[in-house]
């Protein structure tokens, strides 16, 4: 997979993606990941990338030129790779819009910063406009480290272990337990004792109990999409309000 990346701020970049198994990927030639100074494509004698916007108002807009002319560029003579602006106003990034975006070879990311991006980049330039979450950022870099972290893992061979990639989804889209190692007291606090049983049954069903309890706790709306077995039905109901 190789990410093109559209920025005024191409330094963000340098340490998140430089560390763990975004480095390793990289090393080992899984990922490649170009970042572009949408500045060095604005041909005014100032290098000029944004304007006041049209209307009236506070704030600045970042102008098409520069963005089309470094996106035109660097995709000169591709195909078929889809052109990413993040943006607030975009559909929602999920695992299943992750798991999409790895069957491709090349991506390319736009990133916004201040108020907005001139609405002609979404409308004539971008294929796809993408937001992660419902909060307000500075601008799209972090958003596009996101993805490329997300998409990134999912690539084969980038975490040692396939399984690791295959529990994402086999969760049944419930949240996980949780996980202890040694000391089995720490400061008075014990591991629950079941763990420490040998009981490979009992303890995969205390598991998946605590996954139940923990996602009926904190988010209660993935326990409506979630993929319940009727013993699961059985936990629950002893804990939902009758
Ligand atoms: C005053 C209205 N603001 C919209 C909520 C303006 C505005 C704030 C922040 C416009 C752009 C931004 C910068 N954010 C992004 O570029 C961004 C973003 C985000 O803020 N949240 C979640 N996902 C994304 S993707 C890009």
């Amino acid at each position: 997979m190789h990410f093109d990346i559209f920025s005024l701020f191409p330094s963000m970049f340098r340490g998140p993606l430089e560390e763990s198994i975004l480095k390793r990927a990289q090393e080992r030639g899984y990922v490649s990941i170009a970042v572009h100074n949408i500045r060095d494509y604005a041909t005014d004698k100032h290098h000029i990338t944004d304007d006041a916007p049209y209307g009236g108002g506070g704030g600045m807009v970042m102008k098409p030129e520069p963005i089309f002319a470094a996106v035109e560029t660097v995709l000169a003579g591709e195909t078929g790779v889809p052109i990413i602006l993040l943006t607030p106003q975009g559909r929602l990034f999920t695992q299943a819009v992750a798991r999409e975006l790895a069957g491709y070879r090349r991506i390319a990311l736009i990133c916004g910063h201040y108020e907005g991006v001139d609405e002609r980049v979404g409308q004539y330039l971008a294929t796809d406009e993408i937001s992660i979450g419902d909060y307000v950022l500075t601008g799209g870099e972090l958003a596009a480290m996101v993805i490329v972290d997300a998409v990134t893992r999912l690539l084969p061979g980038v975490l040692g272990d396939p399984g690791a990639v295959l529990e994402d989804s086999h969760a049944d889209g419930l949240l996980e337990g949780p996980h202890y190692t040694r000391p089995a007291v720490f400061r008075g606090w014990a591991v629950p004792e079941i763990l420490l049983s040998g009981n490979h049954a009992a303890i995969a069903r205390w598991r998946r109990e605590q996954a139940l309890l923990r996602t009926l706790q904190r988010r209660p709306d993935l326990l409506a999409k979630a993929n319940l077995t009727p013993q699961d039905r059985q936990f629950l109901a002893k804990f939902e309000p009758s």
